[in-house]
């Protein structure tokens, strides 16, 4: 880490007011002069910002260098673009645009904000703990040799103290313990307050004891120098001060002197007094906001000492809203500042009207040269080593062969042929599961190419010669990091490894395997990790009530809907092996190609009798979201349409109807996703004037104006029957509404109606108006 070679604590304060005013300055313009055409409040977090400026300001113009990264806690965003401002990385415009269209974004984006963030923030708990995943991954391409020592940073993470409260943060740090995590920095921004109200005090020491027994340093900063010189000097004020809640603290920050000298002489009596002499009222407030993470000096001696790899959390006690009026109100999370308190604030803070973005305004011309030296040594100490990277080359994936196969099971053979294969695809490959990496047939893949950990771990029952199909031995180039159960973890893991082209200038193909149920247990970090455009391979098997007498909670009913509704994510559902391995080829492409995007495979463990393919033209149709299994005749009256597993039922019943049903089609659905994309983004394209049906369009013309569809998916009916309001034809869905019940797939499918009977029954009443 490149540090600046002295440290100007004065220059720092200085731009610790800069970034306080020009933080709140950019919301209040948002607010209360940006023209506003709607009528809806823009909103901003004054009060959030003043409370992290010090710690800020500290961080970006003193402690960080070029490779360390940081998220940045989400009601902090407008502090970072004002650091950016002050380096001369953000424009005056797009902080005026803040919350508007193209403008600074409300939270740090990485894809939305035009100066680099490390990582996107917004749901609070996950940007803190993606920085542990980015570390473990830095790990990974350091043991790989990928990465220079030179090259490696710290991964830092600005954290609101209610985000304390967000389970996936211990999920994390129990997986970063079991992987020896280093090189973290957690910060919390501890105001006790959230956005209700003041914090529960029952929680005090508490998150100390959890972070330390997972083999982090801790180091708390409760108190600024001035403060800690004045409660050392009186042990009596001191031992009342550590005894107010947090409620009683913040009230007295909101209510100022006067309260706070009435309440210590009630409260620590005559042994005050003198102390109480020495300070009139605003010097009173004034010493009482000396919190650890407002006191400068506190805050570059802390950093400066933490500088080994420990994994360290530092908890700095702030004020929430600090030096503005409403500092320390309960109420004032989304507060703002009126016109009339903006305009006093002002010129207590000496900005002169009409110079409010004037980045040095109210800077001394003493000060000054300071300042700008410390801004001109930050720039060169963040400034990043260009990070492009080359593309991968995919190579051809074979199908692999069998006249039975399952889907999951396919899976497992081309990720073992690939390995035996080898190749820089197969060497980029990492894969990662929560504890169901045999029972979703990465098994073979993992024997190959080994665990992943820092340090060795042997095969206790390899070495005792315990027969087993798994190995279970881990060295610093396996390729498979195995996680514990906890499904968010995979998710930021898969978030972390999909951004390594960006984030360490070498791309990873991250493969994550998990039972479909259970992406909705990490269904935020999901959305998250899209969100950030990390580039992925999400593989969810077994799926549907397909599993049989699994049944229960593992069965699985709306991800394909999720998915149709979850950008940056493109959904395959695969009937056949040949359709896997093309859409595992493609998934890979998509991973490194910049317009890309990340791939969900849902499959099943179902063996099923291959199709015998003539020719590739059903590839193309099978990538694009759907091909004719059977052609339709010319005058096709209706069409089975199904997806995945369920393909043997419609197949059979394709050949027992086709007698009664002329022309009869059987299309096979692999994305609903793609079709559905298709669709609306060649509606958008014909008011712009250009007239190309999309594919779903060009498959469902084939068909007779007024025919029908029977679609069949082991998934939400609601997966295909939108199907029919592409061009008006009429729909019998059948699918999945109910789930957790046991049984055979026989017993299964007629007590679903996914059988032959039930698409008999559904094609009858779909052609009843045609034969009447
Ligand atoms: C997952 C999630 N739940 C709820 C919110 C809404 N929310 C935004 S900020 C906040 C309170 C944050 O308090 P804290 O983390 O202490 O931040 P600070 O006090 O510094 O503003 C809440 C509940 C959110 N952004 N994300
Ligand atoms: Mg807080």
């Amino acid at each position: 880490m490149l540090k600046p070679v002295t440290t100007d604590i004065e220059a720092l304060k200085t731009l610790e007011e800069r970034l306080r005013w020009l933080s709140a300055w950019t919301i209040h313009h948002a607010n209360h002069i940006r023209p506003n055409d709607d009528g809806l409040k823009v909103g901003g977090h004054q009060a959030s910002c003043a409370s992290m400026t010090a710690i800020m300001a500290a961080l970006y113009f003193h402690s960080l260098g070029p490779n360390d990264r940081v998220a940045v806690k989400p009601h902090a965003g407008p502090v970072l673009h004002a650091i950016h401002y002050l380096l001369g990385s953000q424009s005056r415009e797009a902080l005026e645009n803040f919350r508007g269209l193209g403008g600074a974004q409300s939270y740090p984006s990485r894809t939305k904000d035009k100066i680099p963030v490390d990582f996107s923030t917004g749901s609070v708990g996950l940007g803190v703990a993606i920085t542990l995943f980015a570390s473990l991954i830095q790990d990974y391409l350091t043991a790989h040799g990928r990465m220079n020592a030179d090259d490696r940073g710290r991964f830092v993470a600005l954290i609101g103290d209610a985000e304390l409260d967000e389970g996936n943060i211990y999920e994390a740090i129990i997986e970063g313990a079991k992987h020896d995590v280093r090189n973290l920095w957690w910060i919390i921004d501890y105001n006790r307050q959230s956005l209700d109200a003041t914090s529960a005090d029952r929680m005090f020491e508490r998150f100390d004891e959890i972070f330390r027994s997972c083999g982090w340093r801790v180091v708390e900063l409760r108190y600024g120098k001035r403060l800690q010189d004045a409660l050392n000097a009186n042990p009596k004020l001191k031992g009342w001060f550590e005894r107010l809640s947090n409620a009683e603290l913040s009230a007295l920050h909101y209510q100022g002197g006067t309260v706070w000298r009435s309440r210590i002489e009630a409260g620590v009596g005559k042994s005050a007094a003198a102390f109480l002499k020495q300070h009139d009222d605003a010097a009173l407030a004034s010493l009482f906001t000396d919190l650890g993470g407002h006191c400068m000096e506190t805050l570059v001696e802390a950093f400066d000492a933490a500088d080994d790899d420990v994994p360290t959390l530092f908890i700095a006690w702030t004020i929430k809203g600090y030096g503005l009026p409403f500092a320390g109100h309960k109420d004032n999370h989304a507060g703002l500042m009126n016109p009339t308190q903006m305009a006093a604030w002002r010129e207590a803070m000496g900005v002169r009207e009409g110079h409010e973005w004037d980045p040095l305004e109210s800077v001394g011309d003493n000060a000054r040269p300071g300042a700008e030296a410390v801004l001109e040594r930050s720039r060169i100490a963040l400034e990043k080593r260009d990070r492009s990277f080359g593309t991968v080359s995919v190579p051809a994936i074979p199908a692999p062969t069998g006249d039975e196969q399952s889907t999951q099971a396919a899976f497992g053979r081309i990720l073992l042929d690939l390995s035996k294969a080898g190749g820089e695809l197969a060497d980029r490959i990492v894969t990662t599961s929560p504890d169901v990496t045999v029972s979703t047939n990465l098994g073979a893949w993992v024997n190959q190419r080994g665990l992943f950990r820092r340090a060795e771990i042997a095969d206790i029952f390899a070495k005792e010669k315990i027969a087993s199909t798994q190995k279970w031995s881990a060295t610093n180039k396996g390729q498979h990091i195995e996680l514990g159960i906890a499904e968010s973890n995979l998710f930021l893991m898969l978030a972390a490894a999909g951004l390594s082209g960006d984030l360490f200038g070498e791309r990873l193909f991250p493969i994550g395997t998990l039972y479909d149920p259970f992406i909705a247990r990490g269904l935020d970090a999901l959305n998250y990790a899209c969100y950030q455009d990390a580039r992925f391979l999400l593989v969810a098997t077994p799926s549907g009530i397909t599993l049989g007498p699994e049944g229960g909670a593992h069965q699985s009913i709306n991800p394909p809907l999720i998915a149709l509704g979850q950008p940056g994510l493109r959904h395959y559902e695969p009937a056949y092996a040949d359709e896997l391995a093309a859409m595992m080829e493609e998934a890979f492409r998509l991973i490194d190609d910049p317009d890309g995007e990340s791939t969900y495979l849902r499959l099943s463990t179902r063996g099923i009798r291959q199709i015998e393919r003539t020719d590739d033209t059903w590839r193309d149709g099978a990538l694009a979201g759907g091909y004719w299994l059977r052609e339709p005749g010319p005058n096709a009256e209706a069409a089975i349409v199904a997806m995945g597993a369920v393909m043997p039922e419609a197949l059979a019943a394709w050949e027992e109807l086709r007698g009664d049903i002329p022309d009869l089609g059987l299309l096979s659905v692999t994305s609903p996703d793609l079709l559905h994309r298709g669709w609306t983004a060649a509606q958008a394209a014909r008011w712009g004037g250009e007239r190309k049906p999309s594919h779903v369009e060009q498959l469902l013309s084939r068909l007779a104006p007024a025919a029908g569809l029977v679609t069949l998916a082991d998934a939400a009916p609601a997966s295909l029957s939108w199907l029919g309001g592409v061009l008006g034809q009429r729909v019998a869905p059948l699918g999945v509404e109910k789930f957790g019940q046991t049984g055979s797939l026989t017993d299964l499918y007629a007590a679903y109606r996914l059988d032959g009977d039930a698409i008999t029954e559904a094609a009858a009443e779909i052609l009843l108006p045609f034969r009447m």
